[in-house]
């Protein structure tokens, strides 16, 4: 129950995935996306990974597109299980990662971490316990006040399943 290397971070093109609107739980058969960003679809919010909040079944594939340039999605290595490798993109690059264990991984952009841009994957059964863990790890600028606001929508999120 680990990301390998080879497992999550098989480099693809284009493919034609469908984004997962915040609430939609992905199948672990098919596939997921994160868009990478300048601007929120539907805010001012610059910076911005869409959904920024995305729940998934264990072993779905989600697929972070740079649809804006610049970005990439990297692991926060303090907030996934244990045991999991970090993954980190290269700039302006898609790149797949493959969920397979069940709980909470926060990521980041790695030019953008201060300015906020970050996110969320909640992975299976998530517990309330695994959302307190992450609200202890620090962050720098803006991406203190957005993942806030992520693990209150992530709470809201179980508490609903
Ligand atoms: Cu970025």
């Amino acid at each position: 129950m680990k990301l390998t290397r080879r497992n999550s971070l098989k480099l693809m093109g284009a493919t034609a995935l469908a984004a997962s609107p915040l609430q939609a739980i992905a199948g672990a058969h098919g596939g997921a996306m994160v868009e990478m960003l300048n601007k929120a679809p539907e805010s001012n919010e610059r910076q911005v990974f869409h959904p920024p909040v995305l729940q998934v079944e264990p072993g779905t594939t989600v697929m972070f597109k740079a649809t804006d340039r610049g970005h990439n999605s990297e692991a926060n290595k303090d907030m996934i299980p244990d045991g999991v490798e970090v993954w980190k993109g290269k700039i302006g690059e898609d790149i797949e990662v493959t969920f397979d264990a069940p709980g909470l991984y926060g990521y980041h952009c790695t030019p953008h971490q201060s300015a906020g841009m970050v996110g969320l994957v909640l992975v299976g059964e998530v517990t309330q316990d695994q959302i307190n863990a992450a609200k202890e790890v620090r962050h720098r600028g803006k991406s203190k006040a957005r993942y806030e606001e992520y693990l209150a929508m992530a709470e809201e999120m179980i508490a609903a399943n």
